[in-house]
């Protein structure tokens, strides 16, 4: 169990997105309930692997820079202050996990599968849905210690 919840918790940053990196301070919880709001788009409570797939897929698109149908970790990473090797680290751990095959590129298959890995990690009543307590409590428990 604590694998997965690191798992989840290992993931949230990266899907969150480089803009999550000017607010340092804020926690797991909060950097969680911020993503979970936007995945929740239609404001139920809750969001499935469809909605997470949907939110990510436009993601995608933005962060495959040159447009080939795959992400690199060049592409992932962009944009991060060079400076900044704790986050470049932390993204390039992340990019790792997403890549599942190893390839070292990460085409739109791979990275909706990755999502169905966080939506099964957080989804702890297996009902479907992912609801904030859910999913607050699969990445903040994590990280705890
Ligand atoms: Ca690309
Ligand atoms: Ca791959
Ligand atoms: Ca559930």
């Amino acid at each position: 169990m604590r694998v997965r919840q690191l798992f989840v918790a290992g993931l949230l940053t990266a899907l969150s997105g480089i803009p999550a990196l000017a607010q340092q301070t804020e926690t797991d919880a909060q950097s969680a309930e911020r993503y979970f709001d936007r995945l929740d788009q239609k404001k139920q409570g809750f969001f499935t692997l469809a909605d997470m797939q949907r939110v990510e897929g436009k993601a995608f698109k933005r962060i495959d820079i040159n447009k080939d149908g795959e992400i690199t970790l060049s592409e992932f990473t962009d944009g991060i202050p060079s400076d900044r090797q704790d986050i470049i680290d932390r993204f390039t751990r992340r990019f790792e996990l997403a890549d599942a095959d190893d390839s070292g590129e990460v085409p739109l298959q791979e990275y909706m599968d990755f999502c169905a890995r966080v939506v099964a990690a957080a989804d702890a009543n297996q009902d479907g849905m992912v609801t904030k307590e859910e999913f607050i409590a699969a990445s903040s428990s994590g990280s705890a210690e």
